[in-house]
């Protein structure tokens, strides 16, 4: 059926067979088949629908995603390599659309994927940036930024005839509704819904990501924010968040009245998701349109209350937003007489300040009206949550107890494993069977095998394919090359100083050391990064350009390089992610104790094979407990005792400076090989930062990974215990499937059938 329809289309548009193609005439013709395959099997149905709001999607490249999960992959494939064509060549074709920054925009898209492949009925709802998040381009060792169209005339992006007006202090814009269909595996699909504003220039963009701040009208879909502080672009952002829920908010009211719903219970029809606070105005928008449709105020409350719930994806206070009544005042003063009502409701009924939604300040607390005015909060990890509960929002805890809830992060298995490491799913559908496809605890069959000589060899088989694919990938982007017998030690996320990349750092300065002071390690050691950091964000550029210095020195040097290697991954993405993955051997996890609220780079790792070197953090906590002690390896201080130390105001980072082991590796950063080709700037900077500062107690954990980091290396000798450990892995990941998470939401929060 592939081949015929993939002829036909071929012939049509071209006049060409499938053999006298080109890569980028069979990828429009794919993309053509693909989407009427889509359409044949129709979408999800209900009566009630969920309304996923989310200033991020960070969706990939979706046309291997789409025919796995519309069961053509494996034909499509076979049918061109018929043909003398190569699917993963043809993949390259398609531009990834950058719509996220990290964690949140990924998890977003896995429960899309999710929310689709149990049949049920939601749709994400966001925007459509021209040029998403920057693009990362390395110069002279430093990060710069340059945009990223992903926007072709011919993808997946449709467009549809549905426009709102939307209304800001002192002048109107009109939107476009975009969509792209989300597949279900074996199942009906979704919709991803991007709003997109008329007005839009995208000849406003200077050099790199410049442009005109202020020109809303021209500005406003053009970028995503990256999480960074930058004062100016706060404005934009608020302009941003309230086009986002106004629309969707117009979106939800159309809907539900063509479906002829009673808006007095429009909570029986529809449920809205918040991700984090960056959709928060939906609550005093849809209060406002309610009002317009005649429904008077207390009661909209009282409707908007049961409609809306809030996922909370960090414990930074820094990262919770607050905004200036000044600013909301300019931006939606349409919404403050709401705010501020609510806000009164709140300050009639409560007299602790800490749940005022307006502080004395005269700033909006976001997520406090989220948790008032909606009837679920949930975090993203066991440990996060009750963190949440016992310590952050322990005074609302203490009002709502019912409200609280915790829902562990997922991934989706259809591209973090049966799309990224087709040999490893081959391989388990060999030993266990296809059940695992749609019922991803039915990994642990596996654990018959654990003291299989043949499987576990077969395990480390693969992973070194895996190596050698990224070897040769890495070698045509980058041009490094690295050795695949060598251990892949992977760090991959954004680059934030609790994450704590510049503690890695110090491991890779101890292990040069070492390496030049005569010891040499038993097996060879890659360690590869890839991180973006705002382009605001000083102290995450230093670490950066300290990472490019290191890999330069390191690699450079003609001893140390045969035992050491540095590779720092430019533009990591969604794309890079799923080749680096399956290729990894230990899978960095070092957060700050209490910082990370879930991570989900974790899950991806362990189920493909890849040992944690982690803090005792957001969902580690949970891989430990399911993989047990001798699968995962680790250390540092736990979150018990690392917000006592914030409590107590008793970490100084300078008593560890002085102790001699830590003080040589942290002062190698601005010794004359570092300065030689560093920016002393940037690196005086970063070395005084981790003496008088180092907010995310680096010095504090560095004695204890460099010791446990040595205990992974020196254990990877004996390859076949190390792969029972990854057989344990492997087999304990069900657990992660976003399809477990996604039937959590649903049964307890949007109940949709
Ligand atoms: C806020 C204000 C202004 C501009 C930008 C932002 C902003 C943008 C993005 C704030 C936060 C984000 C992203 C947060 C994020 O990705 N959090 C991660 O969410 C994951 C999914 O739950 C978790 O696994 C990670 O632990 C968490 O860090």
């Amino acid at each position: 059926m592939v081949k015929n329809n993939l002829a036909e289309i071929l012939k049509n548009r071209f006049q060409k067979t499938i053999e006298e193609a080109t890569n980028e005439e069979v990828y429009l013709a794919l993309l053509e088949m693909t989407k009427g395959c889509i359409k044949n099997k129709g979408t999800n149905k209900g009566n009630k629908k969920l309304y996923y709001i989310s200033a991020e999607f960070l969706i990939g490249k979706l046309l291997s995603n789409n025919l796995i999960n519309l069961g053509l992959y494996d034909e499509v494939k076979e049918v061109l390599a018929a043909n003398g064509k190569d699917l993963t060549e043809i993949e390259e074709i398609e531009l990834e659309p950058s719509l996220g920054n990290g964690g949140l925009g990924r998890l977003a898209a896995c429960f899309l994927d999710s929310i689709a492949t149990l049949g049920l009925n939601g749709d994400g709802v966001g925007l459509n940036y021209h040029y998403g998040l920057f693009k990362q381009v390395f110069k002279n060792n430093k990060q710069t930024a340059e945009k990223n169209p992903w926007i072709t005339s011919e993808g997946w992006l449709n467009k549809s005839n549905i426009k709102f007006d939307v209304l800001f202090g002192g002048f109107k814009v009109t939107s476009t509704l975009y969509d792209i269909d989300v597949t279900g595996y074996n199942q009906a699909s979704n919709k991803l819904r991007l709003f997109d504003v008329d007005s839009i220039d995208e000849t406003l963009v200077e050099d790199g990501i410049n442009f005109d701040k202020e020109d809303i009208k021209k500005n406003l879909t053009l970028f995503l924010y990256p999480d960074d502080s930058d004062e100016a672009g706060h404005l934009l952002r608020i302009y941003q968040q309230y086009f986002m829920v106004s629309n969707a908010a117009q979106l939800i009211l159309l809907e539900a009245e063509e479906n002829g719903y009673d808006l007095h219970k429009l909570h029986e029809h529809v449920v809205v998701q918040i991700n984090d606070t960056h959709p928060s105005m939906v609550i005093p928008e849809l209060i406002r349109l309610l009002g317009e449709k005649g429904i008077e105020m207390q009661e909209a409350i009282g409707i908007v209350t049961k409609t809306c719930a809030y996922t909370n994806h960090t414990i930074l206070a820094e990262a919770l937003e607050k905004w200036p009544i000044a600013y909301l005042e300019k931006v939606v003063p349409q919404l403050m007489p709401i705010i501020r009502e609510l806000d009164n409701l709140v300050k009639a009924k409560y007299e602790d300040e800490r749940v005022y939604i307006i502080d004395k300040d005269d700033r909006v607390h976001m997520a406090h009206m989220d948790i008032h005015y909606g009837f679920s909060v949930n975090g993203v990890a066991a440990l996060h949550t009750e963190i949440l509960e016992q310590e952050e929002l322990r005074p609302f805890y203490d009002i709502y107890p019912e409200k609280f809830n915790n829902k562990t992060n997922g991934i989706t298995f259809r591209r973090w494993l049966i799309h990224c490491n087709n040999e490893l799913t081959n391989y388990i559908t060999e030993l266990i069977g296809e059940d695992f496809k749609t019922d991803a605890t039915k990994l642990e069959d596996l654990a018959k095998y654990v003291d299989n000589k043949e499987v576990l060899a077969k395990l480390g088989e693969i992973k070194k394919h895996n190596k050698i694919a990224l070897k040769k990938y890495l070698k045509d982007t980058q041009g490094v090359e690295i050795d695949e017998n060598s251990i892949f030690d992977i760090q991959i996320k954004r680059l934030h100083e609790y994450k704590r990349q510049q503690m890695n750092v110090l491991y890779i300065i101890h292990k040069y050391l070492d390496i030049k002071a005569g010891n040499i390690p038993t097996t060879p050691i890659t360690m590869i990064f890839g991180a973006k950091a705002a382009p605001a964000y000083i102290i995450a550029q230093d670490i950066i350009h300290t990472i490019l210095c290191l890999q330069e020195i390191i690699n450079n040097d003609p001893v140390v390089s045969k035992h050491l290697k540095v590779v720092m991954v430019e533009n990591y993405n969604v794309t890079k992610a799923s080749k680096l993955i399956p290729a990894c051997d230990v899978s960095e996890q070092i957060s700050l104790a209490s910082k990370e609220a879930s991570g989900t780079g974790n899950m991806k790792f362990m189920l493909n094979g890849a040992l944690t070197l982690g803090t005792e953090d957001g969902a580690n906590v949970e891989i430990h407990e399911l993989v047990g002690d001798d699968n995962i390896y680790i250390f540092g201080e736990s979150s018990e005792q690392v917000i006592e130390h914030y409590k107590k105001a008793d970490y100084v980072s300078r008593e560890y400076y002085e102790k001699e082991n830590i003080k040589e590796l942290v002062d190698f950063i601005v010794s004359d090989e570092m300065l030689k080709g560093g920016d002393e700037v940037n690196l005086n900077r970063l070395h005084n930062e981790l003496i008088v500062k180092d907010w995310f107690m680096t010095l504090l954990d560095i004695e204890d990974y460099i010791k446990t980091k040595n205990k992974v290396f020196e254990d990877y000798s004996d390859r076949e215990t190390w792969n029972r450990k990854v057989l344990i892995n492997i087999s304990k990941a069900g657990f992660f499937s976003s399809d477990r998470t996604i039937a959590q939401y649903n049964e307890d929060i949007w109940r949709l059938k």
